[in-house]
């Protein structure tokens, strides 16, 4: 029997919810159309292999040695297309503000000094990564750090801990902004949930 192993998740707030910054169209095409995608994908490149079926998204990603050479390729790019979006639209809300006294805002302060060092910082490298891929806000050994990842690689196969993500591929951004990355992402910093942020950070496992 075929089993349809990986669902698309279902998002966690109404499309248009995040209006102006990002809009209804962008999201419902970046949902259901790619975010979708990379799960079909996902789904096919492990038909193959019935025994990977059982494993989970992460076990996957953090396992990719594991991972028979042939799939080895798609797995990175579609387990981690599916793991990077659920993890993206997980992170986002408007009207949360950055919260200085929460125990993530502490920790940023420690590290960037001022908020807008730390959104400084986070620019550069969503502004500048090359071509398509993830800016990211991680725990890697327990210390904050701004890192990058190309394409699909996602940061859970480099034993990191994500707690924020912003998705630099054309498609999150260009139905709305064109070509102008750097209004999205000045725009992603009122949709982020600090809310949530703060519970990864509060929770992550060391
Ligand atoms: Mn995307």
């Amino acid at each position: 029997m075929y089993k349809m192993t990986y669902e698309l998740i279902k998002l966690p707030f109404e499309t248009n919810s995040l209006e102006p910054h990002m809009d209804k169209e962008t999201v419902e095409i970046h949902y259901g159309k790619h975010h979708q995608g990379y799960v079909d994908k996902l789904n096919k490149a492990l038909a193959k292999y019935p025994e990977l079926e059982e494993k989970t998204i992460e076990w996957l990603l953090k396992n990719l040695s594991k991972i028979p050479e042939d799939i080895r390729q798609h797995i990175i790019n579609n387990a981690g297309g599916v793991y990077n979006h659920n993890f993206f639209w997980s992170i986002l809300k408007k009207d949360i503000s950055f919260n200085p006294k929460s125990e993530i805002g502490k920790e940023i302060l420690k590290k960037y000094t001022t908020f807008e060092g730390f959104k400084e910082e986070f620019t550069k490298k969503a502004t500048t990564l090359f071509g398509s891929g993830w800016a990211w806000l991680v725990l890697d050994s327990n210390k904050l750090r701004i890192v990058e990842t190309q394409n699909q690689d996602s940061v859970i196969s480099k034993n990191m801990i994500p707690l924020i993500a912003i998705d630099v591929w054309e498609h999150a951004y260009y139905l709305k902004y064109k070509n102008l990355r750097p209004e999205y992402i000045k725009n992603f910093f009122n949709i982020i949930n600090w809310e949530k942020v703060d519970e990864l950070f509060t929770t992550r496992k060391n």
